[in-house]
């Protein structure tokens, strides 16, 4: 067993869970290596697969800046290694059961500068539909520190168990938001990560975080599962249950 009761309790009571250095240091490494200069690299050569949204600026002389990498395992091996293996599954494990698939690997590049506002939602306002429950739970590892000055993630702790709420849509990335946008909200909290942090976070807790005007990037890496057969998913990467509904 790889949670505390304590841990347990934490994440039932706020819907979040923090997990210091999930990766060591070289592994930490080979990851910062990996996605090191990727606004350039896929500004000029995308890889085959991937789904990228861009920074969206009225300058036109800022750099290509990427906000979100759809399928960050095509481009990490580290990462991919990260998504099945036990750093990752044995807090998943006693919170989903067994049968876990990876939905997704994305990566969050809120880059220095240039990283934008991601309004406050609940992921399952993105992933409800018909016949699906929401079991899904992310995880979030942390490239760079992350920090109040650096566009920290926030969470409103105990928001998940209000259940899904109405969200605004509006056809851009990050286009499903509750009203307000990223306006101040009563109760939330800006996490402190170091990089090789992670934080595992269901589908109901209300979360978002600021631009990113410092001169640090904040990079992470959101990996999101979900139970074997609740949704769509990339792979199964635990238990005996295969998936019917692959993309
Ligand atoms: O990058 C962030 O701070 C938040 C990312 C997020 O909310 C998400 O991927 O659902």
């Amino acid at each position: 067993m790889s949670l505390t009761p304590e841990e347990r309790s934490f994440y039932a009571d706020n819907g979040y869970l923090v997990r210091r250095e999930i990766v060591d240091a070289g592994w930490l490494d080979e990851i910062r290596r990996e996605v090191d200069d990727l606004h350039g690299r896929m500004a000029e050569a995308p890889v085959e697969g991937v789904g990228i949204s861009w920074e969206e600026y009225d300058d036109t002389s800022k750099p290509a800046r990427i906000r979100q990498l759809m399928h960050g395992e095509l481009v990490s091996a580290g990462l991919d290694r990260l998504i099945d293996s036990p750093n990752v599954l044995d807090v998943l494990r006693p919170l989903m059961g067994d049968d876990i698939s990876l939905f997704h690997c994305k990566l969050l590049m809120k880059a220095a500068h240039d990283g934008t506002i991601t309004p406050w939602h609940q992921d399952y306002a993105y992933w409800t539909r018909h016949n699906n429950e929401p079991q899904m739970i992310n995880c979030m590892l942390h490239m760079d520190d992350a920090d109040a000055g650096n566009g920290a993630i926030q969470f409103v702790p105990g928001s998940h168990r209000d259940g899904l709420l109405e969200h605004d849509r509006a056809d851009m990335s990050f286009g499903v938001f509750l009203p307000g946008y990223f306006g101040e909200r009563e109760g939330a909290v800006t996490l402190d990560m170091r990089a090789g942090d992670a934080v595992f976070f269901g589908p109901l807790v209300i979360h978002g975080s600021d631009a990113n005007t410092s001169e640090r990037d904040r990079r992470a890496c959101t990996m999101a599962y979900d139970v074997t057969g609740n949704g769509y998913c990339r792979r199964v990467v635990s238990g005996t249950k295969t998936a019917d509904r692959t993309f």
